[in-house]
């Protein structure tokens, strides 16, 4: 049967009852909303499914596995991706989407333009503007940040077969639609400190598992024909 909705909007979410009820109010009309429960311990799935999202549940950790599950749930032409901490608004979404479903861009990242001191520290301001000058040397896109809100055809999405389950899902995911030949533009978007407690970004272990699974990806992308490093 096809799809009602054009945009199916997937939140990984690894304990984030206390942002949900922002978040899921301020989905612009005719989204979808597909949580996607990384084993929370904290209610985070019977909140969001209260508030009227579809929610999906993936037992095995990573963001990866989490981003993957939902874009497996998914039925809409369109997939948008965003984290589920509230430091993006989701009404900001049409920014990503409308050039995806205006043929404009195979898919749309959000550059990430803080809000506030603390929104971004600046290790993870350093460190994704490295990673953006490796990718730009790599795949040739004008890319400035690596954002979490980010959309795309759902099909050409899956057909990039990606196999990162952990934070280099998302560089992979550049990676991969540079192969490919996708056509990759930015849009700002307003990035304020998130509600909860930091998980990666803000602490040591988060940061130096997300550094390494990065530069794994990246080392592979410079042996791998057809990039020039
Ligand atoms: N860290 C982490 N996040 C997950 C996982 N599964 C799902 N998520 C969700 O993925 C999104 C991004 O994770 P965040 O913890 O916000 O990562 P970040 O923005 O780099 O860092 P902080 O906001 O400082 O924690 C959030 O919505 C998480 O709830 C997981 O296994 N690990
Ligand atoms: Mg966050």
């Amino acid at each position: 049967m096809a799809p009602t909705h054009p945009v199916d909007v997937i939140f990984p979410c690894l304990d984030e009852a206390a942002a949900l009820p922002w978040l899921l109010g301020r989905m612009p009309e005719s989204y979808r909303a597909i949580v996607v429960d990384n084993g929370s311990t904290d209610g985070s799935a019977d909140v969001a499914r209260t508030l009227g999202a579809t929610v999906i549940s993936e037992p095995r950790r990573g963001f990866g596995s989490a981003a993957h599950a939902g874009l497996l749930a998914a039925t809409a032409p369109i997939v948008a991706f965003c984290d589920a901490d509230a430091s993006m608004d989701p009404a900001d979404l049409p920014l990503v989407v409308d050039p995806v479903a205006a043929g404009r861009a195979d898919a749309v990242l959000g550059r990430r333009i803080p809000t506030a001191r603390g929104a971004w520290p600046l290790h993870a301001r350093i460190a994704n503007r490295y990673l953006a000058s490796r990718l730009r040397r790599t795949t040739g896109f004008a890319l400035t940040d690596l954002g979490p809100m980010r959309a795309m055809s759902r099909e050409a999405m899956l057909s990039l077969g990606l196999t990162d389950r952990r934070s280099g899902y998302p560089l992979e995911l550049v990676l991969r639609a540079g192969e490919a030949g996708w056509r990759i533009t930015e849009v700002g978007i307003p990035y304020s400190p998130r509600v909860g407690r930091s998980k990666v970004t803000g602490t040591l272990r988060g940061t130096l598992n997300a550094i390494q699974d990065m530069s794994r990806l990246l080392a592979g992308a410079t042996q791998v024909g057809g990039f020039s490093a």
